[in-house]
């Protein structure tokens, strides 16, 4: 993520993870304020044994364009709710990439981090039929879990 003001967002992406127990990092790596510690980062990341990126940021989001610039590895770019516009300019400035630089984005703020997570889950699993079946198990859960109709509350 470009900050620790990016953290209460991106921590549903780490709840995520760790529910499906996956060994990942969390990092703060900003495009603007370190750029030496972006590059470093993403060059180094598929030798590193990194599989997928999930990048977050706000604002004049450029850190999951560069993520990309820099590997090979499918990134994922979160945009994260910014005060001033509300993650508009986060959400423009992930997904208006150039053809020929993929960053797949998600949707603004912690919807968005927790499906990053689980699209990231999604592409480990391709090549792991165990974590296929916990990720298959989690969505009976999640299917079980929605009413088929609705309750008053709170009258
Ligand atoms: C971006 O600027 C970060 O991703 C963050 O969303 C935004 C604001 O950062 P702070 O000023 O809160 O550190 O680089």
């Amino acid at each position: 993520m470009g900050s620790q003001s990016d953290w209460e967002t991106m921590r549903h992406a780490d709840a995520i993870l760790n529910e499906f127990g996956i060994p990942h990092e969390t990092r703060i790596v900003s495009a603007h304020r370190t750029p030496d510690r972006l590059a470093d980062y993403a060059r180094t990341a598929a030798e590193r044994g990194l599989c997928v990126i999930i990048a977050g940021a706000g604002g004049a989001a450029h850190l999951p364009g560069m993520c990309a610039a820099w590997t090979r590895l499918p990134v994922l770019g979160v945009p994260v709710e910014s005060r001033a516009l509300k993650g508009m300019d986060s959400l423009l400035s992930i997904v208006q990439m150039p053809g020929g630089v993929p960053v797949g984005t998600l949707a603004i703020g912690a919807a968005g981090a927790k499906n990053a997570a689980l699209l990231a889950t999604s592409i480990m699993a391709l090549q792991n039929p165990e974590l296929a079946a916990r990720l298959d198990a989690w969505r009976a859960v999640q299917t079980a879990s929605v009413a088929d109709t609705p309750v008053t509350e709170n009258e």
